[in-house]
Formats: structure tokens, sequence, C-alpha cells
């Protein structure tokens, strides 16, 4: 139990020692994308599950994190929300290396925010890693009425682009799940496929003492059950 004489750094320390020995993998998410896009009720909705009302825009950057179950691995996903607005782009610049995903968010309702994808695109890949994995995020689904910006107009770009796509709604959490896991399922594969490498400084990406103890384990004695993906 945790009495006030811990400091937090003691509070810190059980936590990471926690989650090495918890967790098969911790990987680094951004979200990234223009002002008032919804990036921040996204966030909200996937970590605690409702929508975040009265959001104001983020200054700076701001945290948050969730362990999650992908293709029978334990998985903490360790997420960085961003400001869109200009005048922080300095300071948001500053958390993108070595991020491992991200979501790419617009708003369906705004083509102005669709219209910056590309300058979001091109600061993901210089500044967070060639090899970073991102989904296309067309959000507010909710409101179809006003909508500027088709899903298949969407759809093109991210195949041409190479970006994972789906369309989300922070508001009823409609594919908001689905986003994030489907981001860390797709990294979970290119590990396994050897595409990408953990061991790479600046993946994104960190083992814990899970999946170590399991490499560690001498051929033949792996036969574990299958846990069943929740995505
Ligand atoms: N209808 C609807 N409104 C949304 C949705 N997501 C966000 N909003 C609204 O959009 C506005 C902006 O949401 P935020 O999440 O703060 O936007 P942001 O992308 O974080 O903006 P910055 O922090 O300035 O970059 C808020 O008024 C939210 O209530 C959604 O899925 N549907
Ligand atoms: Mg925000």
């Amino acid at each position: 139990m945790l009495t006030r004489h811990h400091t937090h750094t003691q509070v810190a320390i059980s936590q990471l020692i926690w989650d090495r020995w918890q967790l098969d993998f911790l990987f680094k998410f951004l979200v990234i994308g223009s002002a008032g896009a919804g990036k921040s009720c996204l966030l909200h909705q996937f970590i605690e599950t409702k929508f975040k009302q009265d959001s104001n825009h983020t200054i700076g950057v701001e945290f948050g994190s969730r362990v999650v179950n992908v293709g029978g691995k334990t998985v903490k996903l360790q997420i960085w929300d961003t400001a869109g607005q200009e005048r922080f782009r300095s300071v948001t610049r500053s958390y993108y290396r070595g991020a491992a995903g991200a979501l790419l968010v617009y708003d369906i309702t705004s083509r102005e925010t669709y219209n910056a994808l590309t300058n979001w695109l091109t600061d993901a890949r210089t500044l967070a890693s060639p090899n970073i994995v991102i989904i296309l995020c067309g959000n507010k689904k909710d409101l179809d009425a006003d909508r500027e910006v088709t899903f298949l107009e969407a759809s093109r770009f991210a195949q041409e682009n190479e970006l994972m796509f789906l369309e989300t709604s922070a508001l009823t959490g409609e594919n908001v799940e689905e986003a994030f896991l489907k981001t860390a399922r797709n990294i979970l594969n290119k590990i396994e496929s050897g595409e990408l490498d953990p061991e790479r400084m600046g993946s994104g990406i960190q083992y814990g003492d899970s999946s170590l103890r399991q490499l560690r384990q001498p051929r033949g004695s792996t036969a574990q059950t299958k846990q069943q993906c929740n995505c």
C-alpha cells in the first residue's frame, strides 16, 4: 500500500517495475492533426470511455496511457496528445522522436483540417521515424449532415500515402478503440515479420519482461494457449 511517505519518484519507480514485469511491449504513440479536429476527445474516449465535454485547445502536449491486449500480447500504449495550434508547433515537434505509431486526425466537417494532412504527415515521417505506423482518422463521423470530406476521397488519400484509415467519433465512441488497436496490431505484425526491430534506437518500442521471459524459454517449451484478441 502506498503511504504518504512514498515520494513521487518511488511511485514512478514501482510503476516502471510493474510495467516491465507485466508487459510484453510498450509503444509510444502520437495523436497529431489540426486544432479542433478532436484529438484530445479521441484520447479521452479511448482512456475513459466517455466523451470529454467542454474540451479546450491543448496547450503544448498532454499525456495518457492504457494497457491493451492485442493478438495475445499485453501492450502499454504511451500516448502523447499534441496541440494542433501553430503557435505550439515547435514544442509539439520535440515530442515526435521515436514514436512507433500515430493517429493522424482531421475533422470530416472541415476541409481545412483535411487539406493540412500532407504537412502533418511529412512532419511525422521526418521527425518521428520513416517507419512510423500511421492511421488516418476522419473524426466527427456523427456529424454526417455537415460533412465536407467524403469517405472515398479520404480513403484514396490514405491508400496513396500508405496509411490505414477509419472514420471515428469521439462523441459516440465509434471506431475509437479500433483506431488505437488497429495501429498497435499493425506494429506487432511488423515486429513479428522482422520489418520493425524493437532493439533499434528510437523505434518507439520497448520490450517488457514478459516477452523477454518467453524469448529466454528454450524452444519447445513455449506451448502457450493462444489468447483471444480483443480487437
Ligand atoms: N460532434 C463531435 N464533436 C467532437 C468530436 N470530437 C471532438 N469534438 C468537438 O470538437 C472540439 C475540439 O475537440 P478537441 O478534442 O479539443 O480538439 P483537438 O484536436 O484536441 O484541438 P487542439 O488541442 O487545439 O489541437 C470540441 O468542441 C469537441 O467537443 C466528435 O467526434 N463529434
Ligand atoms: Mg487537444
